[in-house]
Formats: structure tokens, sequence, C-alpha cells
């Protein structure tokens, strides 16, 4: 299937590799920047869907739970009020949504477990989802921590260990060694929405989740990266304190709903991303 697709966040971590997989399997992609379309006005997504796409994938988020505390009014039509709004244009639409959602005490998390955020950005992306997953023509597709190309290792929470060792100067650089992430490749989850684009909206609802497959601390994620760009493993110091602001400790996401509608897209292993990534 290909067709018209709206990607919104289109220039960010996930919606880059979006706009181009969906651009290599033929889609027509439109995929405003900011300056083009301001998504908190309701008169330019109106704009957007008088050109009738097929499908719409909403990339378009704050990501930073520690940008997200500050509820301001731009925060939060960003990050709870345009989902909803995305999904009134009546088009199926993939909204991306969180592992954030859990309080990470109860892994691995089933599609219906219960939502039990703990921060601000958990709390909003709970809020969207709240909004939109009863509706026929929404999907919501859970990510955990991502990375992959970037202008700027400091865009993703995974690459920023590698800018952090490049920048020490073969000095030491603390990294948490307690909570347990599923570092998710962005061109993994690209193509996992193009598998899902055929059927969002077209007997395929409500929430499913995807993962990359290896579990492991930014420690750990800190010693493989650091031969990958010529920095000395030694570097890394393993951080066990207890985080200021409350973070979950483990949401890892159970893929079974997408094996089970056999459109799983099989992950990247972790060193293999990172090297087509640094
Ligand atoms: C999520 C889920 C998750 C981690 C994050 C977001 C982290 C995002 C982030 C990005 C860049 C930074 C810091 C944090 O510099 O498991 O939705």
């Amino acid at each position: 299937m290909s067709g018209r697709v709206l990607v919104t966040g289109g220039s960010g971590l996930l919606g880059s590799q979006t706009v181009r997989a969906f651009a290599e399997a033929g889609w027509a992609v439109t995929a405003p920047t900011h300056a083009e379309a301001d998504l908190a006005d309701p008169a330019a997504l109106a704009a957007l869907a008088a050109a009738r796409p097929d499908l719409i994938v909403n990339c378009a988020a704050q990501r930073r739970p520690d940008r997200c505390e500050a509820e301001t009014p731009a925060l939060l039509a960003l990050n709870v009020a345009l989902p909803a709004r995305l999904a009134r244009l009546g088009v199926p639409l993939i909204h991306i949504s969180t592992d954030y959602v859990f309080d990470g005490t109860a892994a691995p998390y089933e599609t219906d477990a219960r939502r039990r955020p703990l921060n601000a950005y958990g709390r909003q992306k709970a809020a969207a989802e709240e909004a939109v997953e009863a509706l026929p023509h929404v999907l919501i597709l859970r990510v955990p921590i991502l990375f992959g190309p970037c202008r700027d290792w400091r865009d993703s929470a995974v690459t920023v260990l590698a800018a952090n060792l490049v920048a020490a100067k073969g000095a030491a650089v603390r990294m948490d060694d307690l909570a347990i992430r599923r570092p998710t490749f962005t061109r993994d989850v690209a193509r996992q929405l193009l598998a899902l684009a055929p059927h969002a909206g077209r007997g395929l609802a409500g929430i499913c989740h995807y993962s990359g497959a290896e579990p492991m601390t930014k420690f750990l994620m800190g010693l493989t990266m650091a031969p990958l760009i010529g920095c000395d493993p030694a570097q890394c110091v393993p951080d066990r304190t207890p985080p200021a602001v409350p973070r979950p400790y483990d949401c890892t996401l159970s893929t079974r709903r997408l094996a089970q509608v056999g459109l799983l897209i099989p992950p990247t292993p972790f060193a293999a991303a990172l090297a087509g990534t640094l």
C-alpha cells in the first residue's frame, strides 16, 4: 500500500526516519516544518487535512521529561491537545506514545496494562492516549527510549552518552546503572510504522507496543558505544544514585500484540544499530 501520509514532527529523531521510510516505499509524504504549519493552530491543521491524507503519523512531541515539568500552554498544546485534534480530522491516525505512561514496577507491560505515570511527561502522554484510544480510526504505538541518525548526538538520551564521552576527553563519565532500558532504533520504528500503515484505521486500533529486544542500563550502553567512537570503555563509571526526578525503573514493553497479528518487525541488534548511527 502507498498513498498520501502526513507526518507531524517530521524533522525530529523519529519523524525524520519515518519520512524517509515512507518516501522510499513510494508514499507521497507531507512533513511541514514549524514555520510551514503551526500545529497548535486549528486552522493550520484544517489546511493540512484539506490535502486529504490517507494516514497521519503523529511524531510531534516534547519528549524530554525534564522539559515537560513546566506545563506551559504551548507544551500542553503539543503533548496533549494535538493528538486529540489530529484524531478529530477523521483520517486514520497512528499516534506515537511512550513507555513512560507506566511506573516501571511491573515489567513487562502488555498493551492493556494500567497506566500509572510517575512524572509530568508520562501524565501528558497518558492524557493524550485517553483522549484518542477508543476511536476506531486511531492506533497508538508506544515506544521506549529511542536513538538513531540525528544532527546532534544530544538529540537522543542514548547517543548523548557518546557526546559526553567525547566531550570528557578521556576523563570519567558517570552513567546510570540502575534503570533498565531497551534502547530502540528509530529506523526499526519507522519500518514498523510502514508495516502498520495499511492496517491503521482499517481493522487495527487501540494500543500496540514496539521495542528493542536488549535490556541494559545507560552504563552498559556506554560500554558498548565507547569503542565505536574511539573512547576508552574505562571512562564509563557506573552511577547507582537514585534520580532526583522520579523515573520508572523498568518499563519493558511486551511486543506480544504485534507478534500475534503477524506484523512485528524484528529489531536490529543494539550494537549493529549503533554502528549505523555513530
Ligand atoms: C521516552 C521514553 C523513554 C525515554 C525518553 C522518552 C527520554 C527522552 C530524552 C531525550 C533526550 C534527552 C533526554 C531524554 O536529552 O524511555 O518517551
